[in-house]
C-alpha cells in the first residue's frame, strides 16, 4: 500500500484528496506555491512543501520541484489531480522514472488519449462508436480532403490532434471554405500544440455532453459507473453536471457502459478515466477520453456510494478493483453547480478576501470547497473556489435541495456565479432535461 504521497494539485480538489488518503491512512505532503501557503489542505496535511513562486509555470507546472518534494518527504507516489500536469505524459514517465508511482494510467496510455487522431483509432478498434469522419490525419492532397468532405456530408468540423477540450477546431458548412478552413487550423495547431496534424469529423450540430466514467486495476478488470451529463457549459468551461444523464435508459447505460469498460480491458487502462461523448439523436459518438479524476466525480460519487479517488489510491497502490459491474447500483440523482471567484454579469474572475463564509447543508447536500472566513482567493490560478452538490431520490428532489442550498450559501467580499446557478434551476428548459451544449450560451446571449 503507498504509505505516503504527494498532492501536487491545489484548492478543493488538493483538499478532496486530502480526505481520501486521511481515510486510507495515507500520509500527505502537500506542494503550493508561495501565493498558497494559507490553502485549507497545506494546513491540514501531515507535511508541506513550497515548490515556487505564484505563477503556475513555476511551481503547479514545474516537474523536477515536484519530483524533488517526493524525494526529501520520502514520498511513495504524487497524485496530480485534475489540469495542471495530470495529463501530461512526460511528467508521468518522469515520475516512474524517478521510482515513484504516478497516481493515473500509465504514461503510454496518457501520451495515446493526449493524441485525438489515437485515441480515436484505439477506440474504434475496441468497438467504441465514434463520430463518422477522416479515421486519421488529413493528407494534403485538396482533392482527397473534398471527396472526403462531401462524402461525410456538411457540415464538417476540422480538429487538431494536439488540441481537445474545445482548442484547435473550426466548423466548415461549405466546400468553398474547405481547404482554406484545413490550412488554417492546421497553421493554429502548429503554433499552439507545436503538432500541425488535423483530422475531419461530421459536425453535430445540437449535441449534448455525455460521458461515462470508468474505473479499471493493473489486473485487467474494468467497470463503469454510468454517465454524467455535462452539456451545461460557456466556452468550454462546464458550469452545471448531472448524473444520470437525464432521459438516457437503462439499456443505453448497460450498452455503452460495456463498450467503455471492455475498451479499457483492450488497452490496458489502469486507474479512473473518463469517455467523453457527443449525444445525439439516441446516438453516442465518442470524442475524447481524459486520463484524470475530473472537477464533477462527485455527481457520479453520489448516485453510486463509491469514491472515486479512493479508489484511484488502492488502484495505484496495485489492489484489485474491490466492485464488479454487477455490484455497482445507480441510487437517485446528483446535481453539481461549479462556484467560480467571477462576476456573474460579465464572467470576469474576482479574487480577493472572503470576509464571511456559510456553508449550506441538510439531506443530500455536499460541498467540495477548500474556502473559509478570512481565505484571500489568489489571482494566479482558476476561479473555481467550490462545488455544490445535491443528491436525491429522483432529479426534481436534487433540484429542489440545490435551489434550497443557492439561497443558504453566503459568500461575502468577492463575486461569485451563484446568482446565475440560481437562475439556471429556475430556467424551465433546464428543468424539464436535456438541454444541449448551446443552451446556456443562448441563454446568455453569446
Ligand atoms: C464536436 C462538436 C460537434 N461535432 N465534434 C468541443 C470540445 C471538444 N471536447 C469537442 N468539442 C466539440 N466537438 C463534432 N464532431 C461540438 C463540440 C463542442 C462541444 C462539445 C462538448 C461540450 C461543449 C461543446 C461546445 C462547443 C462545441
Amino acid at each position: 500500500m503507498l504509505e505516503k504521497i504527494v498532492i501536487a494539485n491545489r484548492g478543493e480538489i488538493a483538499l478532496r484528496i486530502l480526505r481520501a488518503c486521511r481515510e486510507l491512512g495515507i500520509k500527505t505532503v502537500a506542494v503550493h506555491s508561495d501565493a498558497d501557503r494559507d490553502l485549507k489542505h497545506v494546513r491540514l496535511a501531515d507535511e508541506s512543501v513550497c515548490i515556487g513562486p505564484a505563477s503556475s509555470l513555476e511551481s503547479y507546472l514545474n516537474i523536477p520541484a515536484i519530483i524533488s518534494a517526493a524525494e526529501v518527504t520520502d514520498a511513495m507516489g504524487i497524485h496530480p489531480g485534475y489540469g495542471f500536469l495530470s495529463e501530461n505524459a512526460d511528467f508521468a514517465e518522469r515520475v516512474e522514472q524517478s521510482g515513484f508511482v504516478f497516481i493515473g494510467p500509465k504514461a503510454e496510455t496518457i501520451r495515446i488519449m493526449g493524441d485525438k487522431v489515437a485515441a480515436i483509432k484505439s477506440m474504434q478498434a475496441t468497438g467504441v462508436p465514434c463520430v463518422p469522419g477522416s479515421d486519421g490525419p488529413l493528407g494534403d492532397d485538396p482533392d482527397t480532403n473534398m471527396r472526403l468532405a462531401r462524402e461525410i456530408g456538411y457540415p464538417i468540423i476540422i480538429k487538431a490532434a494536439g488540441g481537445g477540450g474545445g482548442r484547435g477546431m473550426r466548423v466548415v458548412h461549405s466546400e468553398a471554405t474547405l481547404l482554406n478552413a484545413i490550412s488554417l487550423t492546421k497553421t493554429e495547431a502548429g503554433t499552439a500544440f507545436n503538432n500541425d496534424i488535423v483530422y475531419m469529423e461530421k459536425y453535430l450540430e445540437n449535441p449534448r455532453h455525455v460521458e461515462f466514467q470508468v474505473l479499471a486495476d493493473e489486473h485487467g478488470n474494468a467497470i463503469h459507473l454510468g454517465e454524467r451529463d455535462c452539456s451545461m457549459q460557456r466556452r468550454h468551461q462546464k458550469v452545471i453536471e448531472e448524473a444520470p444523464a437525464p432521459g438516457i435508459t437503462e439499456e443505453q447505460r448497460k450498452r455503452i457502459g460495456e463498450r467503455v469498460a471492455e475498451a479499457c480491458r483492450k488497452i490496458g487502462y489502469r486507474g479512473a478515466g473518463t469517455f467523453e461523448f457527443l449525444y445525439e439523436n439516441g446516438e453516442f459518438y465518442f470524442i475524447e477520453m481524459n486520463t484524470r479524476v475530473q472537477v464533477e466525480h462527485p455527481v457520479t460519487e453520489m448516485i453510486t456510494g463509491i469514491d472515486i479517488v479512493k479508489e484511484q489510491l488502492l488502484i495505484a497502490s496495485g489492489n484489485p478493483l474491490r466492485f464488479k459491474q454487477e455490484d455497482v447500483h445507480i441510487t437517485g440523482h446528483a446535481i453539481e453547480c461549479r462556484i467560480n471567484a467571477e462576476d456573474p454579469e460579465n464572467f470576469l474572475p474576482s479574487p480577493g478576501l472572503i470576509k464571511q463564509y456559510h456553508a449550506p447543508g441538510g439531506p443530500g447536500i455536499r460541498v467540495d470547497s477548500h474556502i473559509y472566513n478570512g481565505y484571500t482567493v489568489p489571482p494566479y490560478y482558476d476561479s473555481l473556489i467550490g462545488k455544490l452538490i445535491a443528491h436525491g431520490e429522483n432529479r426534481d428532489v436534487a433540484m429542489a435541495r440545490i435551489r434550497t442550498a443557492l439561497t443558504e450559501i453566503v459568500i461575502d467580499g468577492i463575486k461569485t456565479n451563484v446568482p446565475l446557478h440560481q437562475e439556471i434551476m429556475r430556467d424551465s428548459a433546464f428543468m424539464e432535461g436535456g438541454t444541449n451544449i448551446h443552451y446556456l450560451e443562448k441563454k446568455l446571449g453569446l
